[in-house]
């Protein structure tokens, strides 16, 4: 049984009296209130034939890649939510309609998490960004108090060599005060110029709901731009 078939466990946020984000914007909409679980990959030998675009989450464990996407969907369940770091193993799919996938990937950077676990989270995220055919875009998911420690900045390096377009999503902004929270996102965004040009970088709270519709705009964004992007090797 996959981690998300174990649905309420506590820690869970209830996001459920807030609408879905819209998604609208100038590139369409994306069905984020149709999300529904898809699959779990162990392995990338697993993955599904490519297809509709995928938008893929990446962090650290406990970043909040999880709760993002349940915010997101407006759902409180969909991906399972952990307060033990390191809990999502998996590639877990959710699919959006027709339109695209939402992709959880593991979390790293968990002190407690065996070399054999780290390799394969290596291998498995690693193949997955670099050769994805289907894969339109990156959320990178960090903690708003902690943003940019080495292993994001690994990540976002292997974004930029497989010129993967990124958007920087700086989570839980609601334990930082306004002012703190709007000098951090100012201090990511000029680093994120030269990290990897190109990339978008914005605040998040799961918890207070900030962020839901640029994130959603933003991810309709890219996923209509790799839907008129050339298939590779055009
Ligand atoms: N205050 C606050 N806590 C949050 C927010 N988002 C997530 N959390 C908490 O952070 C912890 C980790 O959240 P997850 O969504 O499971 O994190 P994850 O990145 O999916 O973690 P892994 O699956 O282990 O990689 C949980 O205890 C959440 O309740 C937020 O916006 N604000
Ligand atoms: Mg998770």
């Amino acid at each position: 049984m996959d981690s998300n078939a174990k649905r309420g466990k506590p820690g869970d946020f209830s996001v459920a009296q807030r609408p879905a984000a819209s998604g609208k914007g100038s590139t369409g909409a994306l069905a984020l209130q149709r999300a529904a679980y898809a699959m779990s990959v162990h392995d990338a030998r697993e993955l599904p034939r490519p297809g509709v675009p995928e938008l893929a989450f990446a962090g650290r464990s406990n970043a909040g890649k999880s709760s993002a996407i349940n915010t997101l969907t407006g759902r409180t369940r969909l991906a399972f939510v952990s307060k033990t770091p390191g809990r999502t193993q998996l590639i877990n799919f959710f699919s959006l309609g027709e339109g695209a996938f939402l992709v959880d990937l593991p979390g790293y950077g968990y002190a407690g998490v065996p070399g054999e676990v780290r390799r394969h989270w290596q291998m498995l995220v690693g193949d997955y960004i670099a050769s994805r055919e289907s894969l339109a875009a990156v959320v990178v998911v960090m903690d708003a108090r902690h943003p940019l420690m080495p292993l994001d900045r690994q990540l976002i390096g292997w974004l930029r060599e497989a010129r993967r377009p990124a958007h920087l999503l700086l989570t839980k902004s609601d334990n930082l005060s306004r002012q703190a929270a709007q000098r951090t996102l100012a201090k990511v965004r000029a680093e994120a110029a030269s990290l990897c040009p190109g990339a978008t970088v914005q605040l998040f709270s799961s918890l207070k709901g900030e962020g839901i519709d640029e994130a959603a705009r933003t991810l309709a964004r890219l996923a209509a731009d790799k839907n008129k992007a050339p298939p590779k090797g055009e």
